[in-house]
């Protein structure tokens, strides 16, 4: 495998609208960003992704665009992008642009011409089908945000394809003057300097839409490879594709460097674990023995070809102190274990804003606090369908993406420091408490440990390139594992768990005959000086560490 300089980077992603506000109108902006870059530069991070600072009508918060080519003016202008990229670049962070082109806005001028008249030169940029014969949808299929994936377009008598929203027409990638255009688009964005692309639900643009196939087409990874070739190839830059339903056999087909498509994939295996049968609305607690197989199972086969995304959280799921640790009494401790799971692994991680800090789930008690578009669809579909109110508002809690899109903590001050105005959707009510200065004054920072991952993960190229071996996979309550290349070997042990575990380290196979080396990070642990391979060792709640074995 060739080395590429997106292995040892670390990603930070930035949903724009709630990260920070520059001009008091409640709304996140580029001039924000700008004036954080330091804050940025201090974590230590390498890539910001962003999430999409388009025009666009914001029915999907700017997942829904409609011009590629000029910024939102609630975030800036086009000079206020140019200005981020060039003082990002001079930090040695590069910006990693969100790349939305399985739909556009139906307020796109494409849509605007296609639906002129069935003979506009632009009608076949999207998916028109007619009426059946009772003039219903074309097909039973659905929408991601709940109802018919149909949409009927009165004025020219043919309904149009959505997957998302019905102001998300999906483009019709069966067309070649489609990738013309996407390829061109994508050339101007390269030209300006950007690091890359995260390719939004790219696993549905080979669609077979008359065959009922959405994700996984048959076309999908030649429009890849073609892609590949007319825009990022010659430029080495970092690609990301968001693939819902990808399995290791899947993600090596997108990332196997020889096959040139795209540096990695998201895949959300682990996630969907806690879904009750792929439904977000109907949470399950954690699997600690599962989710281990899955991410060790990912481990496994991205080894030698292909390459791992690794994220607990991003702007569609719930924070991953509140999902995976616990956002009481052990949140900093297993915010500190959370992280150090992550950035042992073997991959590039991807730190979501405000889990640097341990920000939490947010507690809305009425349905009006909610934002999302997703969120409140569902909320009719599933109440309309005889779930009770507080069956829904306890799953919004859960897993609604509102979550992850409150605004970033900055200080105690009012509305977290965010905005001077009013922001546009609340803060977390905990922000007095969780916030970036209490945080960095902290004995315990969580920013710290984070900072100090990222730092190792540079120092140590075990890390990067080192194979991940399992340990105590049974184990309920603990996550353990070896990193070893030729030069070194790295035992990472984390207790997943409220609970005080017990560990018998000589029990393990891979760990016989070596002794205990130099701490690299830890998180407090109080037994540590106690502890060495061949006794038994106890674990505090979230206590967590990374150790060098000779
Ligand atoms: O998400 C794809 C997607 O399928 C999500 O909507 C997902 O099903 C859901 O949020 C699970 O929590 C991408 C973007 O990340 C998302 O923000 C957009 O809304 C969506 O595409 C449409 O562009
Ligand atoms: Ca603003």
């Amino acid at each position: 495998m060739e080395q590429k300089w997106w292995h040892n980077s670390v990603v930070y992603q930035i949903y724009p609208r709630s990260f920070c506000d520059s001009n008091g109108d409640g709304i996140g902006d580029l001039n924000g960003i700008r004036s954080k870059l330091d804050y940025l530069a201090e974590l230590g991070i390498d890539v910001i992704w962003l999430s999409p600072v388009y025009q666009s009508p914001m029915d999907d918060n700017g997942y829904d665009i409609s011009d590629y080519q000029a910024i939102a003016p609630e975030f800036g202008g086009m000079e206020d992008m140019e200005a981020l990229l060039s003082e990002a670049k001079s930090l040695g962070i590069r910006i990693v642009m969100d790349l939305v082109v399985n739909h556009t806005s139906d307020e796109h001028e494409w849509f605007k011409q296609a639906c002129q008249s069935k003979d506009s030169p632009y009608r076949d940029y999207y998916v028109w089908r007619d009426a059946r014969e009772d003039g219903s949808a074309p097909s039973d299929m659905g929408s991601i945000f709940g109802g018919s994936a149909w949409q009927w377009h009165e004025e020219t008598q043919q309904y149009y394809l959505h997957m998302f929203s019905k102001k998300q027409p999906d483009l019709n990638w069966e067309n070649p003057q489609v990738h013309q255009e996407v390829h061109t688009m994508m050339n101007w964005w390269i030209e300006k300097g950007i690091g890359g692309f995260r390719l939004d639900v790219i696993d549905l643009i080979g669609k077979e839409i008359d065959e009922g196939i959405t994700g996984n087409g048959p076309r999908l990874h030649p429009l890849l490879r073609e892609m590949n070739q007319a825009t990022f190839g010659s430029h080495d830059l970092l690609t990301v594709g968001e693939t819902w339903d990808a399995t290791p056999e899947i993600a090596k087909l997108y990332s196997d460097q020889d096959r040139e498509e795209l540096s990695m994939v998201f895949q959300f295996e682990h996630i969907t674990l806690t879904w009750d049968q792929g439904d977000k609305w109907s949470p399950l607690p954690l699997d600690l023995p599962a989710f281990k197989q899955v991410l060790t199972k990912w481990q496994l086969e991205l080894g030698d070809t292909g390459w791992n995304s690794l994220f607990w959280n991003n702007h569609d799921l719930p924070r991953a102190v509140s999902k995976y640790g616990h956002d009481g009494e052990y949140r900093v401790k297993s915010a500190q274990m959370l992280a150090t799971v992550l950035h042992c692994l073997k991959g590039t991680p991807y730190v979501y804003q405000g889990e640097e800090i341990g920000m939490t789930n947010v507690k809305f008690d009425r349905l009006e606090q909610y934002k999302d578009i997703e969120s409140l669809n569902f909320y009719k579909v599933k109440t309309d369908a005889g779930v009770s109110h507080q069956d829904m508002m306890t799953a919004l809690g859960e897993n609604s993406r509102d979550n992850a899109r409150t605004p970033m903590q900055w200080s105690a001050e009012p509305q977290a420091g965010f905005t001077a105005g009013t922001p546009w959707i609340e803060v977390n009510s905990n922000y007095r408490d969780i916030n970036v200065e209490s945080d960095q004054r902290s004995e315990t920072s969580i920013f710290q440990h984070y900072q100090a991952l990222i730092k190792m993960r540079r120092e140590h190229e075990v890390f990067v390139y080192g194979d991940f071996i399992p340990l105590f996979a049974d184990n309920k309550r603990v996550f353990a594992y070896l990193r070893q290349n030729n030069d070194q070997k790295v035992l990472v042990v984390a207790n997943f768990s409220a609970e005080l575990v017990t560990l018998d380290l000589s029990s393990e196979l891979p760990l016989k005959g070596l002794s205990l080396g130099a701490l690299l990070s830890h998180n407090h642990v109080a037994s540590l000086s106690a502890m060495d391979t061949k006794s038994t060792m106890t674990l505090n709640a979230y206590d967590c560490f990374a150790i060098t074995l000779e």
